[in-house]
């Protein structure tokens, strides 16, 4: 198919990896088929007033049937990793226990036929959709959690390890503790204090113990992808800066802290250190958190501005965990994508950059999300002609470039997504795909970014290789 001319993103090095990205419960649909449990995403996607029209998982892409094409599509895209998750509760229907037979065999053939098709696994063990029965038993606010989430990881690995290039643990664990336990806009969907820090501090022990299952399987590559923030202060004012650092903690240092520096954030308010240094956390936890990681995962999209504001509620005990006495502002005068969010490529430089210099240590970083969701109107002719979506991975890509100039050691790079899907609680209004979906026919469309996509990286081949011969 003639596509857009690509061409190769200069400064990126030859043996970067170019990849793309999806989520279980985002495109699998078949929510009751073959002995799957139902997660917390189910019944929150199912329970009115939650998501955008009352969309939900049920069917989404279709991915758990249409998943050859799926693969021959990548395998057209021409891109050295696919990143997709694996859907706890279709391995363990109720979190522990029982296995279902199905359930494994399903990504068995998955990841066969990426092989066969030239592409390399990066299994996300945990995006989101925690399986309900483990909710309904205290959740991600429980100890028993992370537990059970470390026999779900021994048994991936010990059933896919051979087969697997990239282990990341936990996609976001920002999401699941605040988004889901605080702000209460993701399943469970609920606006707690403790329970959110509590949260937080179990998914980084369920991290540290699938490290150590997946260390004794003999996994590659291990890993865990943050939603790192970039985050400016709306002003030089001491109280917007005491802001920023309050933002810092509670979107960055809560996860970096202890995962790449072995100690628990600087907590600088008294109240956000009375929550955050909770009985849940236990001798040894931080040696747990911080063993060594064979890359970190970042996802970027936008940066943030923050300003002071004032606490929403009086007593520290009825705080929410994101209640840190800080707004959101939008200062950005570039282009917003149709998720909202400024268009601001440099600020994944300087994001890097400062994750660099703050951590001698670092370990290699994969972008393993970016993206931008658009309007993608049909053209004339039948395609998609998405500029928008091609020149923010364009400008990003020259981001990463320049970070990597800059010294950091970038690997690889994930688009996201493969596949328009089910944007959790914005429905599927979203479009973050380099292939449409038709979700009356679930036809598959590939876009002019996807047709962009394999020409970069096929120039990016032809350069590199060139250059080092
Ligand atoms: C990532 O989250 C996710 O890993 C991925 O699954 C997702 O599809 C992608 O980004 C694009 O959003 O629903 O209006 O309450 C990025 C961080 C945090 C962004 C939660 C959306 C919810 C907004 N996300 N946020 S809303």
């Amino acid at each position: 198919t003639p596509g857009p001319s690509a061409r190769a993103v200069p400064g990126l090095p030859a043996g970067f990896r170019f990849g793309a990205a999806t989520a279980a419960y985002q495109i699998e649909g078949a929510h009751d088929e073959d002995g799957r449990g139902p997660s917390i995403w189910d019944t929150f996607s199912h329970t009115p007033g939650r998501t955008l029209g009352g969309a939900n998982g049920d069917t989404a892409c279709d991915h758990y049937h249409r998943h050859p094409e799926d693969i021959a599509l990548l395998r057209e895209l021409g891109v050295d990793d696919y990143r997709f998750s694996i859907a706890w509760s279709r391995l363990l229907p109720d979190g522990t226990g029982p296995v279902n037979q199905k359930g494994l065999d399903f990504y068995d053939r998955l990841i066969d036929q990426l092989l066969a098709a030239g592409v390399a696994p990066a299994v996300t063990l945990y995006h989101w959709d925690l399986p309900q029965a483990l909710e309904d038993r205290g959740g991600w606010r429980t100890r028993e959690t992370a537990e059970a989430f470390a026999r779900y990881a021994a048994l991936a690995a010990e059933r896919y390890g051979d087969r697997v290039e990239r282990w990341i643990t936990l996609n976001e664990p920002y999401c699941s503790a605040f988004v889901g336990h605080a702000e209460g806009r993701h399943a469970p969907g609920t606006e707690e204090g403790r329970g959110a820090l509590a949260a937080a501090h179990h998914l980084l022990v369920a991290h540290g113990l699938a490290v150590r299952e997946l260390r004794a399987a003999g996994a590659r590559e291990i890993g865990i992808t943050l939603n790192l923030d970039r985050i400016h202060a709306a002003s030089t004012r001491p109280e917007d800066l005491a802001a920023l650092r309050r933002a810092e903690v509670l979107h960055n240092e809560v996860w970096t802290e202890p995962l790449l520096a072995g100690r628990y954030p600087a907590y600088e308010e008294e109240t956000w250190a009375g929550l955050a240094a909770g009985p849940w956390r236990r001798p040894g936890d931080l040696e747990l958190i911080g063993a060594p990681l064979d890359f970190l995962g970042v996802n970027f999209y936008r940066p943030i501005t923050v300003a002071a504001a004032p606490h929403r509620a009086e007593d520290p005990e009825a705080r929410t965990a994101v209640d840190i006495g800080v707004i959101e502002l939008d200062p950005y005068g570039t282009r917003h994508t149709t998720m909202g969010w400024p268009v601001v490529p440099e600020a994944l430089t300087e994001l890097l950059r400062a994750l660099h210099a703050r951590h001698p240590g670092l370990p290699p970083v994969w972008i393993t999300e970016n993206g931008s969701a658009e309007a993608d109107t049909l053209g004339a002719d039948g395609r998609i002609h998405d500029d928008e979506r091609i020149a923010y991975l364009a400008d990003h890509l020259a981001a990463v470039a320049a970070a990597v100039a800059a010294g950091v050691d970038v690997r690889g790079y994930f688009a996201w997504s493969l596949l328009d899907n089910f944007e959790w609680a914005r429905g599927y209004d979203q479009r973050f795909g380099l292939v449409h979906i038709d979700y009356d026919t679930l036809t598959r469309t590939p876009k002019d970014s996807f047709h962009w996509y394999r020409g970069m990286i096929t120039a990016h081949r032809a350069r590199t290789e060139a250059t080092t011969r």
